[in-house]
């Protein structure tokens, strides 16, 4: 079966936010048909949207995977719940976590369930900036790399990076 590249973004801004962020990887490995090829550094970020919250700790994951876009949307979805996020959500409000498909090979889609390119991934410093660690892959859309879009980026949030390399607590990932 083919073979995909996903990009995820992950957030947190609710209680031990590294642990979530720590946690929602370990789920992603175990899903079926999907490996995690690499997993950025972690920020600190300014929440951007409703300001009046929590800051967020954000990251980005490539995986390889043979799960369709809607299978890894249902995926992610699960894996939220698992870790305590609530259905039915207000769109802008605080979360344990938060796991939103940023590309998927080269394509495009655009339904009520799901927009692919990520719709705000062009505005958003704390996903350019992470993904960026990992890769600096074309825009589908607009055919830009990334490093391009983040200079045209008018996000003026600050960053801090707080963790160089997650630690991926897995089994597989502690035999030397
Ligand atoms: N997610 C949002 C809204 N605002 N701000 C930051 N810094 N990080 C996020 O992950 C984030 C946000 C909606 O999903
Ligand atoms: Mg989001
Ligand atoms: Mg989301």
């Amino acid at each position: 079966m083919a073979m995909h590249k996903v990009f995820i973004g992950i957030g947190s801004n609710i209680g031990n936010r590294l642990i979530h962020l720590q946690e929602a990887i370990d789920l992603i490995m175990k899903m079926d048909g999907t490996s995690v090829c690499a997993v950025s550094s972690i920020y600190m970020t300014e929440p951007i949207g409703e300001t009046e919250q929590n800051r967020f700790y954000n990251g980005v994951i490539l995986l390889e995977t043979t799960r369709s876009p809607e299978e890894l949307r249902l995926k992610c979805k699960t894996i939220e719940q698992e870790l305590g996020r609530p259905e039915g959500y207000p769109r802008w409000s605080a979360r344990v976590i938060d796991l939103d498909i940023l590309l998927y090979d080269d394509l495009r889609i655009d339904t009520d369930a799901l927009s692919i390119p990520h719709p705000e991934l062009l505005h958003r410093k704390f996903v350019l900036i992470p993904l960026l660690d990992i890769a600096n892959p074309l825009h589908p859309a607009t055919g830009e790399t990334i490093s391009k879009l983040l200079d045209r980026c008018e996000d003026r949030s600050v960053l801090i990076k707080i963790k160089e390399n997650i630690m991926i607590s897995t089994p597989q990932q502690l035999i030397p």
